[in-house]
């Protein structure tokens, strides 16, 4: 693949760029803001004088109070001998505290020590597995560690395959330091109408469970019905409990005793679920929703939710004015296409280094680069953080709370304080 090329929705940008005609007055006044917001704390250029006795500063290091000050952070790059072409997850190794699992989007995993001076060795190759001809949301997209992974060494993947389109969550166990790839034991199977909108995102809950993010299959608007229809596994957020050779629905999901609906939805109504993640103080499941034409959308995800895809997109209407929000959750925080074009959902920070941040959920846009946290304790708007200008594909967790930016910029990034 062509890897200037943004890989889950470039198409989009074409939308976004399209319907620049139309933006409203709001969506430019947010620009604006956001501009300003940004250009607040740039240090000054000179560096030369030191601010007056009891002046505020600019110096982003001093930024430890209450809140987090706007443009005050960055992604510093990391292990720049790590090269790997199309990265689409990293995961940290439970029981290895400075080692994580990358993933690529042609099916490559890659083991990724922290420290510099260790090289990145092959922990898995499942080419062979995916679609031969992948489409540009296509690929290797997620990876679990099982809950007792210490123990039995079980990693759950999900993945493209084809032909017809299909997507695939699957176990495999580790044996002597790698995946043994030959060995698959398929967990669920979905047929995928369209190459776009293929979800991705698995991981364990703190409940144990498994959770899957499917999209709505693709298809522009003829597939937004699919996120409405409890009878489809796509467009929805599922829970599942894996077994020997497939998985159960938890018997207290929300949707098992609803005829017609299937057992194994948790919350629905998304277009596309580019990542997810529990809040690991609170449990709270935080979803990134990427939108169709013009508005991307953070989502907070509770037990049989409908997110409202596709009759809202962000809080608008989709293309069907008029329109009700009954019985439809709003997102927590939007963002435009004229800031934006595909959103990667992040975490809620709860590491030590940037203390103002805690409780905060951090996200960011694949086609910008661009960096917003929300407080999560609050109802209060975004703040933009940094303008990264990197693809940003992913984040990860690491065991100490701080974030690691993956990119299909061939670069490892952390999230950082900015330096003055
Ligand atoms: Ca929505």
């Amino acid at each position: 693949m062509n890897d200037a090329t943004p890989p889950f929705r470039w198409f989009h940008r074409l939308d976004a760029i399209a319907n620049r005609r139309e933006l409203s007055l709001s969506a430019l006044l947010v620009v604006f803001a956001l501009a300003v917001a940004a250009c607040a704390d740039e240090p000054a250029s000179d560096g030369g004088d030191a601010p007056p006795p009891g002046s505020s500063t600019s110096d982003p290091a001093a930024a430890t109070s209450a809140q987090p000050a706007a443009g005050a952070y960055e992604l510093a790059r990391i292990l720049p001998d790590v090269k790997i072409e199309a990265m689409t997850g990293a995961y940290p190794v439970p029981g290895a505290a400075d080692e994580m699992i990358v993933l690529t989007k042609t099916g490559q995993l890659w083991r990724v020590s922290l420290r510099p001076e260790v090289a990145p060795t092959l922990f898995g190759d499942i080419s062979e597995r995916l679609s031969a001809k992948l489409g540009r949301e296509q690929g290797l997209l997620g990876l679990a560690f099982s809950p007792t992974f210490e123990s039995d060494r079980h990693v759950y993947l999900f993945y493209s395959s084809g032909s017809p389109d299909h997507s695939v969550l699957a176990r495999y166990t580790e044996v002597d330091d790698a995946l043994n790839v030959a060995d698959e034991t398929v967990i669920l199977e979905v047929p995928q109408p369209a190459s776009k909108h293929n979800g991705g995102q698995i991981a364990f809950g703190p409940d144990g469970y498994l959770y899957v993010a499917l999209g709505d299959g693709g298809l522009a608007d003829a597939a937004a019905g699919n996120a409405q229809n409890l009878g489809t596994l796509l467009g929805s957020l599922l829970r599942i409990e894996p077994t020997d050779d497939g998985y159960d629905a938890p018997p207290d999901n929300p949707f098992v005793d609803l005829p017609g609906a299937r057992s194994e939805i948790y919350a629905y109504g998304f277009r596309n679920p580019w990542r997810f993640s529990f809040d690991r103080a609170t449990g709270e499941i935080w979803l990134g929703d990427v939108g169709e034409a013009r508005w991307e959308e953070v989502d907070r995800v509770t037990a049989g939710g409908n997110y409202g895809w596709g009759i809202f997109e962000g809080l608008e209407c989709f293309r069907q004015p008029p329109c009700t929000g009954e019985g439809l959750i709003a997102p927590r925080a939007v963002y435009s296409h004229e800031v934006g074009c595909s959103i990667t959902g992040g975490y809620v920070y709860r590491g030590a280094a940037m203390p103002e941040l805690t409780g905060w959920y951090i996200y960011g846009d694949f086609c910008t680069g661009t960096i917003w946290g929300l407080d999560t304790g609050s109802e209060d708007p975004p703040v933009l953080l940094a303008d990264s200008g990197r693809t940003i594909s992913s984040f990860a967790e690491l065991p100490d709370g701080e974030l690691i930016a993956v990119t299909f910029d061939r670069a490892l990034f952390r999230f950082v304080r900015r330096q003055p």
